[in-house]
């Protein structure tokens, strides 16, 4: 992948979603750069809203723009909320990338996901499968948004010469991850489980599915130096995922996750719930030519995401 160095060094970065937990490990990383970190509250700019997208991107002009904000969420959110994820995912990339391409914002990167690539794809996903086979239903509508914001990052290279990336994060996890029992992703709601049960010395842990399914975890600080790394050395229309190279069978994740936790109880599946694609490992071939691997450990990150989640629910340590 050609590399292509551009300066961070004293520039306006807006991190769109700097609420979430992507957004947040962007601002903590971005605290490590010489810029001028620009943040907008969803109270005051609701990025589904056009106009008022359009307005504030012409009062703060930012220069640099990390597109991290989206609707997002596991697969029972992502199979059951679709409308709300097809519509919000798609207007917020329309209106920010739009708004960025007005303004003539120097860069601007666009984080999609690894639900982008057909259900059954070759493992590991290599970026040039996207569009080449069916999706995975539960996540349709959101992958469907996310090609959408890809496909206009490459739109407004091709027309306007714009220098807007995209980058395919794998399932990630961290301090400020979303713990709601139902909408929450897969290492969120383990974390929540097995601590409640812990704490109510149940004898008995329900996870969901088969358990087959293997995926891939990336911690969040990570993922956020990854970016910061693409930004300052790739420009191009490829898509570059964003990954460990290594995945887990939710079996074998529930029970680490377990151990890590401290829950010494059964685990039981729950076949009625979805287990959604059986594999997303992604081909990290072209962010190591780039020159980024991940340095956090599955068991080092889920201790941190662990310690971030009592701190959070103000849980006193066991
Ligand atoms: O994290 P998750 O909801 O999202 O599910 P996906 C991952 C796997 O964990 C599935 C299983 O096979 C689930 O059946 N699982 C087991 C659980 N127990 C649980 C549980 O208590 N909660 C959840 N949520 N899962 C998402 C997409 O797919 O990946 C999003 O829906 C996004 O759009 C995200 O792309 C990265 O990995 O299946």
């Amino acid at each position: 992948m050609a590399s292509a160095p551009f300066e961070l060094k004293g520039k306006s970065v807006y991190v769109a979603g700097h609420r979430g937990m992507v957004g947040a490990a962007l601002a903590r990383r971005l605290a490590r750069e010489d810029v001028k970190l620009v943040t907008v509250d969803r109270r005051e700019v609701d990025l589904c809203n056009q106009a008022a997208v359009f307005d504030w991107f012409a009062r703060a002009r930012p220069q640099v723009i990390f597109l991290a904000a989206a609707k997002v969420g596991g697969i029972v959110a992502n199979n059951t909320l679709r409308a709300e994820f097809i519509y919000d995912n798609i207007a917020i990339a329309a209106n920010v990338i739009q708004a960025a391409h007005v303004n003539r914002a120097e860069k601007l990167m666009f984080l999609g996901s690894s639900c982008i690539y057909p259900k059954l794809a070759p493992q590991p996903l290599r970026e040039d499968t996207v569009l080449t086979g069916p999706l995975e239903p539960t996540n349709e509508p959101y992958a469907i948004a996310k090609i959408a914001g890809i496909k206009m990052a490459e739109a407004y290279r091709s027309q306007y010469g714009s220098d807007f990336i995209s980058v395919m994060p794998t399932n990630l996890y961290g301090p400020g991850d979303n713990y709601h029992p139902e909408l929450s992703h897969v290492v969120a709601a383990l974390i929540r489980r097995f601590h409640e049960a812990k704490l109510a010395g149940a004898k008995n842990v329900v996870v969901w599915g088969t358990g087959t399914p293997r995926r891939e975890f990336l911690y969040v600080d990570d993922m956020a130096d990854a970016c910061v790394h693409l930004m300052k050395t790739y420009s191009g229309a490829d898509l570059i995922n964003i990954g460990t190279g290594e995945d887990i069978a939710i079996t074998e994740f529930a029970r680490v996750v377990a151990g890590i936790v401290g829950y010494r109880g059964e685990i039981s599946y729950d076949t009625s719930r979805p287990d959604g694609t059986p594999r997303k490992l992604l081909d990290i071939g072209r962010l190591e030519k780039l020159g980024w691997r991940a340095t956090t450990s599955l068991e080092d990150g889920l201790k941190r995401a662990y310690a971030a989640y009592q701190a959070a629910a103000s849980v006193p340590a066991q």
